[in-house]
Order: C-alpha cells, then sequence, then structure tokens
C-alpha cells in the first residue's frame, strides 16, 4: 500500500534534494526523499529514543598539513579525554589522513564532540554514528 503524503520544505533542502538526485540519477522525486527517510531511519540515532548515554565512532578525513589542523584536532580530543575511548589515525597518502575516535559517554557530551571535530574547516568527510546505550549504558552482559 501507498500512502500519499504532502510535505513543505524550504527552499535550501528542495534544491539539496534536486542536487541529491542529480549526483544520484533519480528522475523522481518521491523515490529519492523515499531512499533518503529510509536511510535516515536506519541510523539508530535517528529511530531510537534518545539515550542519556551513547557509544560513537566519529570519523573524517583531513589534510595534516593545514593550519596546524592536527594539532588542533589532538587538542579536542585531549579536552574530551573521558569521552574518546580511543582513536585510530590512517596516513592516507603525503597530505590525507582518516582518523576514527570511539566515544562512551553522555550524549550531549558525544554530540559537542563530534560537532566541535567535524565543524572544523578543511575536515571531510566527517560522519557521527551514534549508538543510544539503553538503560543509562549498562544492557546487562548476563547478571552480575
Ligand atoms: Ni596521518
Amino acid at each position: 500500500m501507498v500512502q500519499r503524503l504532502t510535505i513543505s520544505l524550504d527552499q535550501e533542502v528542495a534544491d539539496a534534494i534536486d542536487a541529491f538526485m542529480g549526483r544520484r540519477g533519480y528522475t523522481n522525486r518521491s523515490e529519492a526523499i523515499r531512499d533518503l527517510v529510509r536511510h535516515a531511519l536506519a541510523d539508530p540515532a535517528v529511530s531510537e529514543p534518545a539515550a542519556a548515554t551513547s557509544v560513537a565512532a566519529v570519523s573524517y578525513v583531513y589534510d595534516h598539513h593545514r593550519r596546524q589542523l592536527a594539532s588542533r584536532l589532538a587538542n579536542v580530543q585531549h579536552d574530551h579525554h573521558g569521552l574518546v575511548v580511543a582513536t585510530t589515525h590512517v596516513h592516507l597518502d603525503h597530505h590525507n589522513c582518516l582518523e576514527v575516535c570511539l566515544l562512551r559517554g553522555d550524549t550531549t557530551a558525544v554530540r559537542g564532540f563530534a560537532e566541535a571535530v567535524l565543524s572544523e574547516r578543511d575536515v571531510r568527510y566527517g560522519q557521527l554514528n551514534l549508538i543510544p546505550l539503553a538503560g543509562d549504558g549498562d544492557h546487562g552482559h548476563g547478571q552480575e
């Protein structure tokens, strides 16, 4: 069964959808929006109720030669040392580094960390994968 919904969008959002359609070769707006919504709903950070604590992976690529970006990103991590469980750094080529930070802690703090890192100019392909933890982070590995 198909349901028809009428939605209102800002011009900016409508333009972004059209640009997305162009890049991916969609000819049908409904189809493009349906796929975007499906994708968003598959993200537990979107579809599950907000939890007080979360685990997350923040991944991004940056050019370590740019404006002391490497040391600024390291500073962000040190400022949130209680939140950062581990960081993996891969030297992709002469300029580019891929970093993945694994976080665990207060959901608001996790989002704040991701925003601080991903809003840095010259940080590219930034992505936050956030997994809410049920029951305050204790999902009971058996009875302890
Ligand atoms: Ni590197």
